[in-house]
């Protein structure tokens, strides 16, 4: 294998093996999900849908894909999937295209209070192509239903978002598409982060409730790197498909939608169930210890929290952030609800335990990991002691290679 690239898959192996990988949005996919993603489906282009291509050759494809779309409608319990987007700000794309016109209105929260750049950041497509009106969160940082309400009737959106990116908290899909369906909108829901939440049902799930449902499958998912689109609509996905394929996508990856459709059976599996439980778990333990520990945490119900690292140890989220890297801890600062400081300085860090609890991260390990944050961070240990401690902790995890 190239000599220059192996050397840095290596590396990265390494890193990643040795490292306590905090960041919310990240995990381990499987040998299965691995080996489907290099697979020879990489050789096929299959523009269009299984039985409508424009290519030749496609009778095997056409299976793979039906086996992903049949599999994720069983696991969500939903009527209608498209597998194709390369990813979630894809599917975020071709979702909006089918449900509102250019220069139409969304009502969505603001990514400074944990949303995402296609939730109408000003430096992504989405505010350029369509109006944004944000949403605040209350006080404590939870989302605000009356408040909503109450936006949604004077702004009249063509299109209620929720799903969120650093939002530590349970979301109520059910008041908020009763909210958008009481002043007309349609209720869209990118459930990225929480998808495996749902899939194992420890979240409430957007589908009854919601239009259209978008996800990524790499996060709580734990999949391929993508994205999903579902719906209960028949009209809708029709809309849906076209906007994924020919109008923003050309040829699918069916490479992914293979590993996707892994994934997905992965996730309809008891070991996954228990897995998400522990994910949780492991989250509420170690965000309790920092709140013991006397931090400045937010709560928890999902599998996330912030921490205010500006408060707690008087220092930036990039600061806190490139400084736990020194003793391999992976985390990404972040915008705290209220955050006075800019973006690309934040008073937070997010933390996450999706993919740690992949590796055999148990409740024990989540609270010395907010005891190790805590005394590094503090300056009670040095880099050095807190490296080893690092190092410990991970010499009991599964390797990365072996999941
Ligand atoms: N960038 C992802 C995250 O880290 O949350 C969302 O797409």
């Amino acid at each position: 294998m190239d000599k220059e690239i192996n050397r840095l898959i290596r590396k990265e192996t390494k890193r990643q093996n040795e490292g306590v990988e905090l960041i919310a949005s990240e995990n381990y996919a499987s040998k299965d999900v691995r080996k489907v993603c290099s697979s020879i489906l990489t050789n096929k282009y299959a523009e269009g849908y299984p039985g409508k291509r424009y290519y030749g050759g496609c009778e095997y494809v056409d299976q793979v894909e039906l086996v992903a779309i049949q599999r994720a409608c069983e696991l969500f319990g939903c009527k209608y999937a498209n597998v194709q987007p390369h990813s979630g700000s894809q599917a975020n794309a071709a979702a909006y295209r089918a449900l509102l016109p250019e220069g139409g209105k969304i009502l969505s929260l603001v990514l400074n209070d944990g949303g995402h750049l296609t939730h109408g950041s000003p430096v992504s497509f989405s505010s350029h192509t369509y109006e944004f009106v944000f949403y605040p969160l209350d006080k404590s940082g939870h989302l605000d239903y009356d408040g909503i309400l109450e936006l949604a009737k004077k702004e009249k959106p063509n299109v209620l978002l929720a799903g969120y990116s650093a939002f530590p908290y349970a979301i109520d899909f059910k008041r908020l598409g009763e909210i958008a369906h009481e002043v007309g909108a349609y209720f869209m829901v990118d459930m990225a982060h929480i998808a495996g939440l749902v899939a194992a049902k420890e979240h409430m799930s957007p589908i009854p409730y919601a239009d259209v449902v978008t996800s990524t499958t790499h996060k709580t998912l734990r999949g391929p790197r993508g994205g999903l689109i579902l719906t209960n609509d028949e009209e809708l996905i029709k809309r849906i498909n076209s906007a994924v394929f020919p109008y923003y996508q050309g040829g699918p990856l069916e490479h992914i939608i293979a590993a996707k459709a892994i994934c997905f059976k992965e996730a309809l599996s008891d070991d996954f169930k228990v897995y998400v439980r522990q994910l949780i778990a492991n989250n509420k333990a170690c965000r309790d210890e920092f709140a013991r520990l006397g931090d400045k945490v937010s709560d928890t119900d999902n599998h996330l929290f912030l921490l205010n690292v500006l408060d707690s140890f008087n220092m930036t989220g990039l600061d806190a952030q490139k400084k736990l890297e020194l003793i391999n801890i992976t985390t990404n600062k972040n915008m705290i609800p209220g955050d006075t400081l800019k973006p690309n300085k934040t008073s937070g860090l997010r933390i996450g335990f999706a993919a740690v609890t992949t590796r055999g991260c148990n409740i024990e390990d989540a609270k010395h990991i907010a005891r190790l944050i805590h005394n590094f961070l503090s300056g009670s240990i040095s880099e050095k002691e807190a490296k080893q401690e690092v190092k410990e902790m991970v010499s009991h995890w599964k390797l990365i290679e072996k999941i």
